[in-house]
């Protein structure tokens, strides 16, 4: 792995001399680096170097061409409005045959951002100013790339979001039960399936053309974003592998299924694990603004439900990937599958119980 690595590096149009390569940040499903450079005297260049997962993106080429395209868009949106393109869209660093990608001897796919530097992003929110500053990042990245033409996009993973299709793949995964496992989760299973009827509700809005499809993130957690550190702004959203047409609903359910949770998304002391009505409060005032007044009615409505499906689903995905042995989000240790499922679980019983209050606060922001 270290040649591998190496020579992946070696690969790259990065500038100066080479310094350090390190893991870094907790995403679950790329490798991801921290390469150094040095520059001049005491000078660094810092750069982010990615193994993409191939099991997962299957067409990393057509990934990148996505990612390529959205930021180059990006970039001219940005700049239109006096922006800094530099910090406020991913740049892709090109290989040095030019592409925006590499391909090792083992058929692995290598690629590389500039790292964007005086900002952070984070695993837990700390206070709802925060939140709500990643919030109005998020709707601002869906307005940025409202009239992006998303026939030019393509599918990085087919039914993403189809929550009803994920339920038929965990019902199998339930049903061969290829780690035996399945007898020790007889609480968990039963949760998803007593609540079969939220999987169906937002493809049943769609068909009938009551909410619209739009170009969106589809996977807005906090550590998806960069917070600025002297500002406090979300500067930059990053994580673009799964940039393709979706649900408003979706991309700010995802952001607060992680973030207005009152613990981590593997705590295992679920007495720690709320949605919290403040969180929830800052982050719809800051996507509806950050949208800036596109979400039609119907879908302000809804975005309660999008907190609730989108919840359930990564909740039922983590107990899908615990039935078949792991393979999917990485893992690092036993059982931590198990625990991010019950945190999710944990989190839409207490949607439940605030579903009044929840949208109360949205109709505040019609
Ligand atoms: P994954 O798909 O595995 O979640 P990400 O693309 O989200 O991978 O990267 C993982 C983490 O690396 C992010 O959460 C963030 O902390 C950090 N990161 C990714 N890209 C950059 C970048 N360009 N600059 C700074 N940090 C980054
Ligand atoms: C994964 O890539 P990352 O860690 O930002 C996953 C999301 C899940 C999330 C759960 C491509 O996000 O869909 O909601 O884990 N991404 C993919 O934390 O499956
Ligand atoms: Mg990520």
């Amino acid at each position: 792995m270290e040649e591998q690595k190496r020579d992946a590096i070696a690969q790259f149009c990065f500038e100066g001399v080479y310094q350090s390569c390190q893991p870094f940040g907790n995403g679950h499903i790329n490798d991801t680096y921290l390469v150094v450079f040095e520059t001049g005297e005491q000078k660094t260049r810092r750069y982010i170097l990615q193994r993409m997962n191939k099991d997962i993106f299957s067409k990393p080429v057509e990934l990148m061409e996505n990612i390529v395209g959205v930021t180059s868009y990006l970039r001219k949106v940005i700049l239109a409005n006096g922006g800094d393109p530099e910090r406020e869209t991913l740049n892709v660093v090109p290989a040095k045959d030019g592409k925006a990608y590499y391909v090792d001897a083992q058929g692995e796919y290598w690629r590389a951002f500039y790292f964007v530097e005086n900002a952070a992003s984070f695993e837990q929110v700390e206070k709802p100013e925060d939140f709500y500053e990643s919030a109005v990042a998020f709707g601002n990245f869906q307005r940025q790339l409202a009239d992006y033409p998303a026939a030019a996009l393509h599918e990085t993973i087919p039914g993403f979001h189809d929550t009803k299709a994920r339920f038929e793949v965990f019902r199998q995964a339930v049903e061969k039960d290829v780690c035996n496992r399945a007898a020790s989760v007889k609480k968990e299973i039963d949760f998803v399936l007593e609540r079969e009827d939220i999987t169906g509700v937002f493809g049943e809005l769609l068909a009938k053309g009551e909410i619209p499809l739009r170009v969106t993130h589809n996977d807005t957690k906090l550590n998806n974003i960069m917070m600025d550190n002297e500002t406090g702004k979300g500067i930059c959203v990053i994580d673009l592998d799964t940039v393709m047409p979706g649900l408003a609903m979706n991309d700010f359910g995802d952001s607060i299924r992680f973030g207005a949770s009152t613990a981590l998304e593997d705590e295992q002391d679920l007495d720690k694990v709320w949605c919290d009505m403040d969180y929830f409060e800052a982050y719809t005032r800051g996507f509806i603004e950050g949208c800036g007044g596109r979400l039609t009615p119907k879908e302000i409505e809804l975005l309660p439900m999008g907190a609730k499906v989108m919840t359930f689903e990564c909740g039922m995905r983590f107990l899908t990937d615990y039935l078949q042995g792991d393979t999917y989000f990485k893992i690092h240790r036993p059982g931590q599958n198990l625990d991010r499922c019950r945190t999710q679980f944990k989190l839409v019983w207490d949607m439940e119980q605030k579903w009044q209050t929840m949208r109360e606060i949205v109709e505040k922001y019609q």
